[in-house]
């Protein structure tokens, strides 16, 4: 029955003909948007301050069409007078072999432009290129975009060369919320008063930023879900009750027809999927399911809902439906390794790889008593001006890693190699990681191991799965599923494929936006010196970082006279000191704690904060250990 959806059998001659169409077609979309606070009521009940653009929240999504040009300027209209900013449009290749300057327009602050301080506009001009689907755009600057400064961005493919049809379509993102403001979130989750390093538990979970949301469905009807996750934190699945989802693209790629019942959407993925409505009037309404992972969850509040029943209507006399979570919903959700891109022969599939770089995840405390997140050991922190100022502006030192210090784990690739990415995950979280500028083959991809269990950080090693080349646990794909976020699982790795034909410095970090703050990112930078012919500083660009007090020129730590010196470089804490032995036991203990007790743990470290140093906080764990009794073997 899909199988009527598809016309591949004109494939040549549409790729042939609308390729003139397309060039022929294109336009320039022009938005001016202003971010600043609006208070809005998110759950339809509670006021929030929460960001928007020219006084409205939600941002508005932007549709757009094949091959157009998008400008944007960007204007910081915060009214408190400190809150920087930055815009990111995830998933689009920012390709300067199309356009000059693309890295520049690719938006995360200090790696590829300065943070817009109040009052300044930055213009985000770049091309869509041949790219397609389903993306979206959010603030690029701390955990701003939790606060609402992201919406979809839909690419419109021209109607003869998409693989399916359909009637109508929804584009529906779903999130997390706090009611804090994201700073003061993360104040407290970067903090030695949480040094498990446990996320914070977001408040509720929005649906089309709301609650209780309905979407209105005709007898006989196909429609088009576009599902985005653009939440800071959590995966979430999605059902929708006595219908199934035919899955045709992901993340930008479309993908062979997969029917299936739960989808698995962790943050910044996204899923397009057809659902043929009922053929004649069922005669009720269906349960629209948002189910969170809670796997991720480090403590469950008591009245947080975590199962939110959403409607599809058929009328609006229809009862609300109750709500149903099918059996097995964990097991159900479409494995995305499975999956096939649809054009097959329009990519090259790598049968190998030219350079691999192995990446180690795991998460430590460091000597300020804060849990880090490491990729190799290495935690990322900022540089004093940004990446992309370095290499423009360090001639033919730009290949050298020296001149951007070991903090930002600097990865250097030559023109047109084929680069393999192995990721090992020595932690028990899920981490959705995601590469700016590209997207990728999935060549492994293994199950979590040990989910929803905690063991102490000693002996998270050795419960480990890392990738073995010699004895990979699965047999590398024919036809590699393509993406640019996949989730890595708990203690398992995966193996990515990409080709570095795109000059420019991409970051590769997790998506969980908590596990970004504590430094979870790399920088890969490709071909710097094609970079160096396609890009130049604009005066735009130079006039926001001048505005914000950092120099358009240096190293790392804005230095030029001597490239090689590093001096006032922020770097990542020293090491835990010796004598804190017993820490994997203490961590172990709080989060055993944290499960047994819940929020009563978190609780009680907000009674600690006035305590002044390393030396109390040790004092403090011990009392906790010791007042519950823990046994620390
Ligand atoms: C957007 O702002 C730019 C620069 O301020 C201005 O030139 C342009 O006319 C504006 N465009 C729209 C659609 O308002
Ligand atoms: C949404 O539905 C839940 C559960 O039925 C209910 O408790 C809540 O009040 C509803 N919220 C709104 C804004 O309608
Ligand atoms: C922001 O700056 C302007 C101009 O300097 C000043 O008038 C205003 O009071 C400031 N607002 C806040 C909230 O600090
Ligand atoms: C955007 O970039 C294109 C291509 O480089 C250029 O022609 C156009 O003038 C730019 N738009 C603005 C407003 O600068
Ligand atoms: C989502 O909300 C917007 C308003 O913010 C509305 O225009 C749109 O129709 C809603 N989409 C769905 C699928 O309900
Ligand atoms: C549903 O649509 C199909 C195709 O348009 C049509 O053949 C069929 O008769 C319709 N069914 C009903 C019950 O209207
Ligand atoms: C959500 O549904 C799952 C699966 O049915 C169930 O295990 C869980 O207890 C529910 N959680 C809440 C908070 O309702
Ligand atoms: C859909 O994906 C699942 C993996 O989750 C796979 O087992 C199944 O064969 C796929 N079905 C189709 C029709 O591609
Ligand atoms: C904690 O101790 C480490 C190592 O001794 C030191 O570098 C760090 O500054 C101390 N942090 C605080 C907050 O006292
Ligand atoms: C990182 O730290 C772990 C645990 O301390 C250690 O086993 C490993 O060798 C280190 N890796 C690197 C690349 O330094
Ligand atoms: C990797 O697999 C090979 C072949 O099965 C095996 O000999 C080797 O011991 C494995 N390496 C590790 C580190 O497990
Ligand atoms: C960038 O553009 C070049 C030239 O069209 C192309 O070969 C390359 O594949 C593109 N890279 C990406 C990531 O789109
Ligand atoms: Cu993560």
């Amino acid at each position: 029955m899909h199988l009527s959806y598809w016309h591949s059998h004109l494939l040549i001659f549409i790729t042939l003909a609308s390729t003139f169409f397309n060039v022929t077609l294109a336009k320039t979309r022009q938005f001016n948007f202003t971010a600043s606070w609006i208070t809005a009521k998110p759950d339809g009940i509670h006021e929030k301050k929460m960001i928007g653009f020219n006084g409205k929240w939600p941002p508005p999504d932007i549709h757009v069409n094949k091959g157009d040009r998008i400008e944007l300027y960007l204007t910081n209209g915060f009214q408190d007078n400190h809150t920087v900013t930055s815009l990111h449009f995830h998933g689009m290749f920012q390709n300067s072999t199309f356009d000059d300057n693309q890295n520049l327009m690719d938006g995360p602050s200090m790696v590829t432009q300065c943070p817009i301080v109040p009052g300044q506009t930055y213009l985000y001009n770049f091309t869509t290129g041949d790219q397609i689907g389903t993306y979206w755009y959010h603030a690029h600057h701390s955990a701003q975009y939790g606060d609402g400064m992201r919406a979809a961005l839909i690419i419109h493919d021209d109607d003869i060369q998409q693989p399916f049809q359909y009637d109508k379509e929804f584009v529906i993102g779903i999130s997390d919320l706090y009611w804090k403001p994201y700073d003061q979130v993360t104040d407290k989750f970067l903090s030695r008063y949480n040094p498990t390093g446990a996320e914070p538990i977001p408040d509720l979970f929005l649906f089309n930023n709301t609650v209780n949301e309905t979407l209105h469905f005709e007898t006989n009807k196909t429609y088009l879900l576009r599902f985005i996750n653009m939440g800071l934190f959590v995966s979430q699945y999605i059902s929708l009750e006595d219908h199934q989802f035919t899955i045709v693209e992901v993340d930008g790629m479309y993908v062979k027809p997969n029917i299936t019942d739960v989808l698995y959407l962790a943050a910044a993925q996204r899923m397009s999927v057809l659902v043929k409505s009922k053929e004649t009037d069922p005669g009720k309404n269906f349960a629209l399911m948002q189910i969170v992972d809670q796997t991720m969850l480090d403590a469950i509040p008591p009245n947080l809902p975590l199962n939110m029943t959403n409607q599809v209507a058929y009328g609006d006399d229809y009862s609300k439906p109750h709500s149903i979570i099918p059996q097995d919903f964990e097991k159900l959700a479409t494995n995305d390794f499975y999956l096939e891109p649809y054009y097959d022969n329009h990519y090259q599939v790598f049968k190998d790889y030219d350079q691999q770089i192995v990446l180690d995840v795991r998460m430590r405390n460091l000597g300020d008593g804060i849990k880090y997140a490491f990729f190799n050991n290495i935690s990322f922190v900022d540089p004093k001006i940004p990446i992309l100022t370095t290499i423009l502006t360090s001639g033919k030192l730009a290949d050298d890693p020296r001149i951007y210090g070991e903090n930002v784990n600097p990865f250097f690739f030559k023109k047109n190699q084929i680069i393999e990415v192995v990721l090992n995950n020595y932690d028990t979280g899920r981490h959705p990681f995601h590469l700016h500028g590209h997207n990728f083959q999935i060549v492994q991809k293994s199950n979590g191991f040990h989910i929803d269990e905690q063991f102490p950080e000693e002996l998270q090693d050795e419960m480990t799965v890392p990738y073995n080349e010699s004895n990979p646990l699965m047999p590398i794909p024919e036809i590699p599923m393509i993406r640019d976020t996949v989730v890595l699982e708990p203690n398992g790795h995966v193996v990515l494929r990409f080709k570095a034909d795109n000059p420019g410095v991409w970051y590769f970090h997790c998506h969980v936006d908590w596990h970004l703050q504590q430094g979870l990112a790399a920088v890969f930078i490709e071909d710097p010196f094609a970079l160096q012919r396609q890009n130049s500083l604009t005066d735009n660009y130079k006039d926001i970082c001048s505005a914000a007090n950092i120099a358009n020129e240096g190293n790392a730590a804005g230095n030029y006279e001597d490239w090689f010196d590093l001096d006032g470089l922020p770097r990542q804490p020293d090491p835990l000191p010796e004598g804190f032995t017993l820490k994997g036991y203490i961590a172990f203990a709080i989060s055993t704690l944290c499960g047994i007790w819940g929020l009563y743990t978190i609780t009680k470290y907000g009674m600690f904060e006035d305590i002044p140093d390393n030396e109390s906080l040790y004092t403090t764990l011990k009392t906790i250990i010791e007042e519950n009794e823990i046994s620390v073997k």
